[in-house]
């Protein structure tokens, strides 16, 4: 037995705060941890059961995908097709929308997801996770098209992520602060460990992949420099740096113990803005990163306020401690 709340527990006692709640919102949540379970287990056991390497097929940004890339978004849509809940689902690893088959009832919900997200890392068993955010359908429409999900990050009712490591995580958001449960394996349930997570304003460490470094634009150049000069240099302080390739496991470390996470713009494709996805990484992610007092910005514009062009559009993500990213969005005026 656990003395702690349960995740079921707490989505429902949130719900009973909302006036006029139908419990649509509940139960949909509680399919999404179901998924994210499963998930966990077969992440858990990799190559036991022969889920690593690659699928031999590509998503439609051109990606290698993985055996578990391909795994994780069935289960995602399988665990959340049939309630009744949704209008449709779009993913990274999908083309187009997922309309919810016919034989099933449709809801007021639309969810975005990343079922595997740093999924580089699978094969070398390092975190990986999954980013998942919930738009409400426009009025009246109950098969959504792409044009229905292209919603500011300010609309989000819900995000969230599950993080695959040591323990199984999952955090979440509604709005209403930020809180962060652990994967009990014994009794398949998790409970809430890290209630209100909080990211300090300031912050030491910063997390970039320098080997585009000839590649970023010069207010990034200058804030990385300015860190690497350390106690002599013009912040008068040493910095650390982290760069793990699992979006997941950066924001949970800078939710942990605060932190700046940038995947900048840069020019080493002209034809990408960025590499991270605004709906289903960059908008949950600063949704998250906002409710735990941090900031989440383009460096020139705040990420939740952008009005999406597509589904897979890409952004520059600059998200963390809340002094740090205003400093770096200071040196893009
Ligand atoms: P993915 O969704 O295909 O895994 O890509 C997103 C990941 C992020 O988790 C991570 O921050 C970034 O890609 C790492 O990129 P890179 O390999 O260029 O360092
Ligand atoms: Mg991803």
């Amino acid at each position: 037995m656990h003395n702690g709340t349960s995740i079921t527990q707490f989505i429902i006692e949130e719900q009973r705060r909302i006036k006029g709640a139908s419990g649509d919102f509940t139960s949909l949540l509680n399919d999404i941890v179901t998924a994210c379970k499963v998930i966990s287990g077969a992440v858990n056991k990799g190559a036991l059961i022969g889920v690593l390497g690659s699928a031999e097929s590509e998503n439609v940004q051109g990606e290698t995908q993985k055996k578990l890339d391909v795994i994780s978004n069935d289960v995602f849509i399988k665990s959340n097709e049939w309630a009744g809940h949704l209008a449709g689902m779009a993913s990274e690893e999908m083309d187009d929308v997922y309309k919810i088959p016919s034989q099933y009832p449709k809801g007021k919900y639309l969810l975005v997801f990343d079922p595997l997200d740093g999924s580089s890392n699978i094969d070398v068993n390092i975190s990986v996770g999954t980013i998942f955010s919930i738009l409400r359908a426009p009025e009246g429409v109950t098969d959504a098209k792409a044009e229905d999900f292209l919603q500011p990050g300010t609309q989000q009712v819900c995000a969230g992520f599950a993080l695959y490591g040591p323990s199984t995580i999952m955090v979440l958001t509604t709005g209403n602060g930020v809180n962060g449960f652990t994967l009990d394996q014994s009794i398949g349930e998790f409970v809430l460990t890290h209630p209100n997570m909080k990211i300090p304003a300031d912050t030491s460490e910063f997390a970039i992949n320098a080997s585009n470094q000839r590649f970023w634009e010069a207010p990034v150049q200058r804030y990385v420099e300015e860190c690497l000069a350390g106690k002599t240099g013009p912040r008068g302080r040493n910095f650390n740096m982290r760069w793990v390739a699992s979006m997941v496991a950066e924001v949970y470390r800078i939710l942990t113990r605060g932190g700046i996470f940038m995947y900048p713009k840069d020019t080493k494709d002209p034809g990408k803005a960025g590499k991270l996805r605004l709906m289903y990484e960059a908008n949950p992610m600063s949704f998250i990163v906002e409710q735990a007092g941090g900031a989440s910005s383009t460096g020139r514009e705040r990420i939740m306020d952008l009005q999406p062009e597509g589904l897979h559009q890409r952004v520059p993500v600059i998200l963390g401690s809340k002094n740090e990213v205003e400093k770096v969005v200071s040196y893009h005026k």
